[in-house]
């Protein structure tokens, strides 16, 4: 693989809506990327592995746990931050930034806001340091789109609970030690489960052949009987709310994500447009692929204050799940965009390892239809603005 000689855009000078504290969140993030993760990333990809040894890095930057408060060995920063960890995460690879989310949004977050003080003292400050990784168990091979139909359930047994069921297309699933698990009690409520590896019949199969975020690892979770102790249940939240708020964070950092993604081919794009000749000039002086390269520069424009915004009202305690949606969907629709016309700049280098750019393209795929798909984030927003619901 090429060296990593990434420059970020800025076109409209968003770094002058930063405070100090952001620029170095964001500046010590992107040179652990450059440093850590690009001189492997293209490897372990090729290899459809996840790379184990990056996780004390993860921690080191504060990507497990950005926003969750420093008792609990989080990195008490605020939203702003956790987007551009997230961003400069992605830049390298959608797949380490997915195993990032998953660790901070999807497992510390339920365990800080829907657990009790004894689940967070005993987990949190173990996820934070990357000593335990989780996972997130919501989609069932019948139920995606869908989890409230969801058929996992649990049974009081007295002095346990016992789980049964299975969840399918998980994160980190294969390595996690914690997995925070979603089923539905004998009245049909659900709720949020702590499950551990090494209790009986649960079993965490490896998911093979993807052709999209191949550095992640994804498995699926099986529970056949297995005893959860009554401790493990999150006492503060039950509902279909519960995990969907945990989706809110993670789609949120997501919006900030693709933007990593869609800066890096462009960076490269652009970059590859100046040096590269034909016809006697350098391709990025004829107009179709100045089009191409002026059109994803006001994109990314327009996503990074998109994401900006929506972090200002995730700080106040303002911005709606709506709002996360649309942020989710435009920014990852607006990188794949961006990736599959930064490839084409690149004409046949662009499909070959040598350039992150068809890395990006295939990741993205993943990216926008995890954590609800495009379409059922535009549903969202078409419910927010007509009070008419297509789900029902
Ligand atoms: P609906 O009746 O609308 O809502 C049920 C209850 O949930 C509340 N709610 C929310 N709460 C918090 N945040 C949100 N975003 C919420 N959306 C809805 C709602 O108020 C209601 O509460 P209550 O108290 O009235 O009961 O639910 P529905 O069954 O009609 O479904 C709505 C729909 C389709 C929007 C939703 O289910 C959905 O978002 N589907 C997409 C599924 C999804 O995103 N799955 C993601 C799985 S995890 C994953 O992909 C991780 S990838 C990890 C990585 O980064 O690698
Ligand atoms: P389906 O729900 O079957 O959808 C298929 C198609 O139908 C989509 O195009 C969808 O938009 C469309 N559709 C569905 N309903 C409607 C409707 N009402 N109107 C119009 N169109 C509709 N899940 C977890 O719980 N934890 C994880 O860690 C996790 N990690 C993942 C990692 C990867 C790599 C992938 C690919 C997925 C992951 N997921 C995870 C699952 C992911 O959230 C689901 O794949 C996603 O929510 C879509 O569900 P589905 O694949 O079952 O598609």
């Amino acid at each position: 693989m090429k060296p990593d000689l990434f420059e970020a855009p800025d076109y409209y000078n968003l770094d002058e809506l930063l405070t100090e504290e952001h620029k170095l969140v964001r500046n010590a993030a992107r040179d652990w990327v450059k440093r850590e993760v690009s001189p492997i990333i293209e490897d372990f990809a090729q290899r459809a592995e996840f790379p184990k040894q990056i996780i004390n890095g993860l921690a080191d930057i504060g990507a497990f746990g950005p926003y969750i408060p420093m008792e609990y060995g989080g990195a008490g920063l605020d939203q702003i931050s956790y987007g551009l960890i997230m961003q400069e995460i992605e830049r390298g690879d959608s797949g380490v930034r997915s195993t990032a989310s998953v660790q901070s949004s999807l497992v510390m977050y339920p365990i800080w806001k829907y657990g009790n003080e004894a689940q967070r003292q005993k987990y949190l400050p173990k996820l934070a340091s990357g000593e335990w990784m989780g996972c997130f168990g919501l989609t069932e091979p019948d139920h995606g789109s869908n989890p409230g139909d969801m058929v996992t359930n649990f049974k009081d047994k007295g002095d346990h609970y016992l789980l049964n069921g299975a969840k399918m297309w998980i994160s980190n699933a294969p390595f996690a030690q914690v997995a925070v698990v979603w089923a539905k009690n004998e009245e049909g409520r659900i709720h949020g489960l702590i499950v551990e590896r090494g209790m009986q019949g649960f079993s965490t199969p490896e998911t093979h052949n993807k052709w999209s975020l191949r550095a992640s690892a994804t498995g699926e979770l099986i529970f056949d009987n297995v005893k959860v102790p009554k401790e493990n249940l999150l006492p503060n939240k039950s509902g279909l709310g519960a995990p969907l708020g945990c989706l809110d964070s993670a789609r949120y950092g997501i919006a900030w994500g693709a933007i990593g993604a869609a800066m890096d081919c462009y960076d490269i794009a652009l970059r590859y447009s100046k040096e590269r000749m034909q016809f006697g000039k350098p391709i990025g002086q004829f107009q179709l692929q100045q089009k191409k390269l002026a059109e994803m520069i006001t994109e990314i424009t327009k996503a990074q204050l998109l994401a900006w915004r929506l972090g200002v009202m995730r700080e106040n305690g303002t911005a709606t799940s709506a709002q996360i949606s649309m942020a989710k969907r435009n920014n990852v629709d607006m990188a794949i965009n961006i990736a599959r016309e930064a490839r084409q700049i690149l004409g046949g280098m662009g499909i070959t390892g040598e350039y992150s750019i068809m890395r990006h393209s295939m990741n993205l795929e993943s990216v926008i239809t995890y954590e609800g798909t495009h379409d059922i984030h535009l549903l969202i927003t078409g419910l927010d603005i007509t009070g008419l619901n297509a789900f029902k």
